[in-house]
């Protein structure tokens, strides 16, 4: 193997935080990675994920060659660059002339850099003629859009990651930034260790590790922000904890607002939050009285159908208070994808144009025209995600474009998705990952460059703009996205435009990103100072950076001045809506969906390495016990949920950080590693009116006990990406099944899957032959009716495979075996007996890894516990929590449960 001998200085490709992160490499391969100590997001710290970069990404699952498919239910077959891109640009030119430039769109994504991003813009606008363009973002940071916009004037977090540090008061609404925005948590956990003072207010349904560090922990109603927002409001306005010469000098709007809020008395507010009003009280008073108060959030506010009325209502308490435009002051929401920003700033929402402008104003449309050098731009409004796909749907759209985004996993009501792409004409998928539910659907498949393989610029949630640098070369034939689209935007433009000088003359985002910034320049976020080279001089800047500048701006509105038209900021007075679906009979519980520590959305990359799994195995439903006991459930059963939409099988789990009526499961398992389109089959299409994000967090849900005693387990460890391909459709005849990866230096595939009969013995024959278990050193034993079967497969003394089939009760003792790479000698005569009973303890205590890092499971810790360690002392003895430090709010937790819970 070849030792790295370089590093390249590049970003992480996760979450908005924006780490900086040194790859190192030989030139062909990443080998491992760390974090930037020159980076002003993180100084040097990783998260589980950031951490674990190079351990994702398997070529087994990478797209490598184009691939097109000639014809509905033919298979797509493997052809060459020119060939795919001439018949995108020929199907994609018919379709205009015969049905409109509106007959097409694009999808896009806040996982692309910017200058992908303006290219994608540029070709849908200016040369397609089309608004239809919009990416993720709406399912994601559309309502912030709007509420800065309505509230502030211009779509610009005012903070940076310093005032977070600095503050006095913080209020994390509807954010798990313990999970979603990990280094930034670091930052805060290690600033109120030095500030013990400084108070913080989680505002989320559930108990999350994020409240760990909370002094105030509300636990609302599902959706009630709005009511508890304003009921804050009305309490500062009674105890006068407001800044008057503020509101006087530097707003607007305020006796409306004032009108309205008069109604959210205290007991009001406690009663439709279901909190209490003393939790209230004092909520309101830490921030009347905080000499600094900001504030963070994320999808418990944007995911809402409403959305940007919880937006402009946090942005409100800021403005009464005048906590905004100073240190460690002011609204600041997290942006979840590394480069949501500069999707905002390039324009690459259905209604935005570059610059921070409006699709909809004819001025900011003939400028960008001029500046493009083109007739004019599309009158007509584009359409939204939710809108767009149901315009596929209903035939209206008849070529589809989709990058860097997989909507048939993370769009709301798949049932609808899934036809949508079905019936589409022409999908094409953009993708570096060709096992993503979207990719099935590609008529025409391009691979994608990803991680480590491209060059650009993101912006991260503190507005700040890294230059994004390539280390190795894309594999086979995969390319970088902005390569991509400008080469079949030449391909395109004889049909569309004939004779004329391309518009797409790029030799290198440089060069994109020398174009794009001009289109900033006197605009609220000019960065028209910026320039790749620049940033490799002096690092990442912050916007606004006008031509001229020498560093960023770490601040805005420090002058009281904002971008409206009267320069005055606005209060903003809506009303509480309750979410959509609201509990009732036929559907009592309220389904959350959110993120896991580990996991990024749907798994095409985080989902190819085994370790990232040691924390959350296998989907499950979480419930509060007493909804179980309620249903007479125990952890583990199978259950069918089901909502208005659709429903899915899985196993229950109980979990106290979750009230009763309510639910929650994570929202990255789609159909891939859980039979059944994944947890948006239950979500609804419902959103925002102005952001137009759907309400992804809040689905009226019921769950039913099934009974599915025809059981299987199994596991096998080597070429999982292979075998997982080969073996998920073999599974579509089982009722419920669950495939993921587990081990750490071994990794393997774990499957579990259950249906009310056996099923037909060539199907198993199949899946043993998948599972290297039909022939070899196999231990086999087979009841005679053979509905009970057990099959291990032993090399070198250790388990390599496992299968049992009709009945699982030794499966936990059996993955233990694996795991510790031993073959017991109980083994051999368990298996050949036909009383299935395992030996020992076995099917007993499950074990999670806690610390990924460092491979420390909670039963290590808890024993740890047990003999009387502390956080100080597991650090040291185990050796937990010391690495990118993920996992410590989690210890704390267990620390803090009482004895008999910890046995
Ligand atoms: N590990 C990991 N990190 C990620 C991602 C990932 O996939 N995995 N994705 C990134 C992306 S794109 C994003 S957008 C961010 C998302 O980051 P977050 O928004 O922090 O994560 P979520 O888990 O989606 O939701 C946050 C919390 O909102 C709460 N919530 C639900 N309903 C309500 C409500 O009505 N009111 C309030 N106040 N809270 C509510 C949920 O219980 C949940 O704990 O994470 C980013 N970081
Ligand atoms: N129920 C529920 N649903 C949700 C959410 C929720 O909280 N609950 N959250 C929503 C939110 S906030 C978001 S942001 C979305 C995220 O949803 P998606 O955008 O669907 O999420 P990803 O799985 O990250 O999709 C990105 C895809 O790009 C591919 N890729 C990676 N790098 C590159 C590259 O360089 N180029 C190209 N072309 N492709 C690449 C990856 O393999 C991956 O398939 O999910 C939304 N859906
Ligand atoms: S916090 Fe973690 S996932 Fe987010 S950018 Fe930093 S290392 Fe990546
Ligand atoms: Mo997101």
């Amino acid at each position: 193997m070849n030792q790295p001998t370089q590093t390249t200085a590049s970003t992480c490709c996760y979450c908005g935080v924006g780490c900086g992160v040194l790859i190192e490499h030989d030139g062909e391969t990443i080998r491992g990675v760390q974090g930037d100590p020159d980076h002003p997001a993180n100084y040097g710290r990783l998260c589980s994920k950031g951490s674990t970069l190079h351990l994702t990404g398997d070529l087994a699952a990478r797209a490598l060659y184009p691939e097109l498919r000639l014809g509905k239910g033919l298979a797509r077959a493997r052809t060459d660059w020119d060939g795919a891109l001439d018949h995108a640009a020929a199907v994609f030119a018919e379709t205009i002339r015969e049905h409109g430039p509106d007959s097409v769109a694009f999808y896009i994504s806040g996982q692309l850099l910017t200058e992908d991003y303006y290219a994608f813009n540029k070709l849908a606008r200016a040369l397609v003629g089309t608004n239809n363009i919009d990416s993720n973002s709406r399912l994601c940071m559309s309502s912030a859009v709007v509420g800065y916009k309505r509230s502030l004037g211009a779509d610009a977090p005012p903070c940076s990651y310093e005032d977070i540090e600095q503050s006095d008061c913080l209020l994390i609404a509807g954010s798990n930034m313990a999970y979603a925005h990990p280094v930034l948590f670091r930052r805060l956990e290690a600033a109120k260790a030095s500030r013990p003072e400084m108070k913080i207010i989680v505002v989320d349904p559930r108990r999350t590790d994020t409240c760990e560090l909370a002094d105030l922990h509300l636990a609302i109603l599902p959706g009630t922000d709005v009511a508890l927002l304003h009921g804050i409001l009305h309490i500062l306005l009674w105890e006068g904890w407001i800044d008057r010469a503020f509101i006087d000098a530097h707003t607007e709007g305020f006796d409306a607002l004032k009108k309205l809020v008069h109604a959210y008395t205290p007991a009001a507010v406690a009663d439709i939050c279901g909190i209490s009003v003393d939790s209230l009280q004092s909520c309101a008073e830490l921030i009347g009285k905080a000499p600094s108060f900001l504030s963070l959030w994320c999808m418990g506010l944007n995911q809402s159908s409403a959305g940007s009325a919880k937006n402009s209502a946090l942005i409100n308490l800021h403005l009464a208070t005048g906590q905004i435009g100073r240190v460690g002051a002011g609204p600041f929401s997290l942006t979840g994808q590394p480069n949501a920003m500069g999707g905002r700033e390039t324009g690459s929402l259905s209604n935005l144009l570059p610059g921070h402008r409006e699709a909809g104003n004819a001025a900011h449309r003939a400028e960008v025209a001029g500046y493009w050098g083109v007739d004019g731009l599309p009158e007509q409004p584009g359409l939204s995600a939710i809108e767009l796909f149901e315009a596929v749907r209903v035939g209206k759209i008849k070529a589809l474009w989709i990058a860097c985004t997989n909507p048939a996993q993370s769009m709301p009501d798949q049932t609808r998705i899934h036809e949508a792409l079905s019936t589409c004409p022409f999908v094409v998928v953009q993708e570096a990952f060709f096992t993503t539910e979207t990719c099935r659907y590609a008529d025409l498949l391009l691979p994608a460059a990803t991680w480590g393989e491209k060059e650009g610029s993101v912006t991260n949630s503190e507005r700040r703009i890294s230059h994004v640098r390539r280390a190795v070369p894309a594999p086979a034939e995969a390319r970088p996205d902005w390569a991509i689209v400008c080469d079949f935007a030449r391909r395109l433009e004889p049909q569309l435009r004939p004779g004329l000088p391309s518009l797409f003359d790029f030799s290198n985002p440089a060069a994109l990103f020398e174009e794009y910034k001009q289109l900033t320049a006197g605009r609220d976020l000019d960065l028209s100072g910026i320039s790749h080279a620049l940033l490799d001089d002096l690092g990442p800047q912050q916007w606004p950076f006008p031509a001229g500048a020498t560093r960023g701006t770490p601040r805005l509105y420090g002058d009281g001045v904002f971008p409206t038209p009267s320069g005055r900021a606005q209060f903003v007075a809506d009303p509480y809506r309750a979410a959509q679906e609201q509990r009732e009979a036929r559907y009592p519980l309220t389904l959350n969906t959110g993120r896991l520590r580990d996991q990024w959305h749907g798994m095409s990359r985080t989902g190819t390495a085994a370790q990232l799994f040691g924390h959350v195995e296998e989907a499950a439903l979480s419930l509060h016990p007493d909804e179980l006991q309620r249903r007479r459930l125990a952890s583990g059963d199978l259950v069918k949920l089901r909502s208005r939409r659709g429903s899915l099988i899985l196993p229950v789990q109980a979990d106290e950080a979750i009230r009763p009526g309510q639910a929650f499961l994570p929202m990255h398992w789609g159909d891939r590693f859980l039979k059944g389109l994944g947890t948006n089959v239950l979500t609804l299409p419902a959103f925002d009116p102005l952001s137009k994000q759907p309400e992804l967090k809040h689905a009226g849900v019921e769950v039913d006990k099934v009974e599915l005693p025809w059981q299987l387990f199994a596991l096998v460890e080597g070429e999982v990406q292979e075998r997982f391909e080969a073996l998920r459709p073999l599974f579509e005849s089982f009722a419920y099944a669950s495939l993921t990866l587990t081990g750490r230096e071994r990794p393997a595939l774990l499957i579990k899957a259950a249906c009310a009969v056996a099923p037909e013995t060539e199907l198993l024959a199949q899946i043993d032959a998948l599972l290297k278990l039909d022939q070899g050193p196999v231990l086999a034993y087979d009841d005679p009716r053979r509905t009970v079967g057990k099959r291990v497969r032993i090399e070198d003394g250790r388990i390599t495979a496992i299968r049992l089939a009709g009945e699982t009760a030794a499966r936990d003792w059996l993955k233990a075996l694996w795991s510790e790479g031993k073959a017991d000698t109980e083994l051999r005569r368990w298996l050949l007996a036909p009383l299935s009973t395992p030996p020992g303890n076995a099917g007993g205590c499950k074990s999670k890894t806690l610390c990924s890092c460092m491979n420390v499971s909670d039963t290590a810790i808890r024993a740890g516990i047990d003999r009387g360690l502390d956080l100080d002392g597991l650090k040291q003895e185990l050796k937990c929590g010391t690495s990118c430090g993920s996992c410590v709010p989690e210890i704390k937790r267990l620390l803090a449960q009482p004895v008999t819970a910890k046995a």
